[in-house]
């Protein structure tokens, strides 16, 4: 269904074969420029810190955890200019279980899918094998390239970045070589007037006031395993997912959402629970401050921790936390 409106938006962008629109569209602006733009990199590279500072409006978890991300989440831009449909993806890492094969596909699918890519990284570390691999990703996707140097308000002198710079430059003709930082909001305006300028003229693809096409029960599932991350050791993040199981507005002052936290083992369970239950509780009253931020109503919202052996393993159970093929 969300293809087939994709599909009939892309298709409406094109020129009108009606002369006068045609015209009196040439009055009124110049010809806008609009299309998909992939988020790829490193886990940990600050994509989604990105899309989350772009759209305005927190929609993708954010964590300093690698591997935060797991499936496409689209957030869109509009500018005089033109619009920017930004697809954030999970970071590229050596695929182990099941759902790390899917969310690698997802980066795959997201390369193929859109007009220009965005390549992060983290211009506070140094170079690995995995940055060597994400790179030849988007050599051999053939599509055109940006490259963003991140977090360089942690470089403490910006002469550090020309090596890097240099060093990028010579291994491939990227479009534009822009240092920014997301967190600090840096150089964010001109990234996006850069990225506009390399996008096919269209009409905007999306209405204005859209600013993503998640449903809303995954952006709440999301803000729930955000903030289970964010409080939580190294041993629980890969092992948690979160699905929303209901989402009740017939109160709409107060809508109820009910969310199912997966782990794989009792112990985990524990973990996130916590003392008396005070990790949960902590986890559930941050996250509906995020969820009433996002929606402008209060909302009850009901937390419960399932334990399901080995689910990063099985078809049945990504399907339904939604991390599709
Ligand atoms: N200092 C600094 N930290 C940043 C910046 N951008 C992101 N971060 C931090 O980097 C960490 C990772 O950010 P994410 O946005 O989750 O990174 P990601 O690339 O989406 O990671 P995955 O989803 O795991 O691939 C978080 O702790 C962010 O707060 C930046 O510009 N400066
Ligand atoms: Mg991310």
């Amino acid at each position: 269904m969300m293809e087939e409106k994709k599909a009939r938006k892309r298709e409406s962008g094109k020129v009108s074969e009606n002369e006068n629109e045609q015209i009196s569209s040439e009055i009124s602006h110049s010809q806008q420029r609009s299309g998909y733009v992939a988020l790829i990199g490193r886990p940990n590279a600050g994509k989604s810190t990105l899309l989350n500072r772009l759209v305005g409006e927190k929609i993708a978890a954010v964590s300093n955890k690698p591997q935060t991300t797991r499936h496409k989440i689209q957030g869109i831009v509009t500018k005089p200019e033109g619009q920017i449909v930004f697809v954030d993806t999970p970071g590229v890492h050596k695929p182990g279980f099941l759902l790390n094969r899917r969310m690698m596909a997802a980066v795959h699918d997201a390369i193929l899918s859109v007009d220009l890519l965005v390549l992060m990284r983290d211009a506070s570390v140094s170079t690995g094998n995995g940055d060597r691999f994400v790179f030849d990703l988007v050599k051999d996707s053939g599509k055109k390239a940006v490259l963003v140097l991140n977090k360089i308000d942690k470089v403490k002198e910006k002469g550090e970045l020309l090596p890097l710079i240099e060093h990028y430059a010579n291994e491939f003709q990227f479009e534009e070589i822009l240092p920014i930082s997301a967190l600090k909001g840096e150089a964010i305006d001109n990234l996006l007037v850069q990225i506009i300028k390399h996008l096919p003229e269209s009409d905007p693809i999306f209405g204005e006031d859209e600013m993503t096409d998640q449903p809303m029960r995954m952006i709440v599932a999301e803000m729930v395993r955000e903030k289970i991350l964010q409080s939580t050791g190294e041993e629980i993040p890969y092992v948690t997912a979160v699905v929303t199981e209901m989402f009740d507005e017939s109160n709409p002052a107060m809508p109820k959402i009910f969310c199912a936290i997966y782990v794989e083992r009792a112990s985990q369970k524990k973990i996130i629970i916590g003392k008396g239950g005070a990790r949960i509780r902590d986890v559930g009253t941050k996250a509906r401050a995020d969820i009433e931020k996002l929606l402008g109503t209060q909302v009850f919202l009901k937390l419960f921790v399932k334990v399901v052996e080995n689910w990063r393993n099985q078809e049945r159970n990504l399907d339904e936390i939604g991390i599709t093929e």
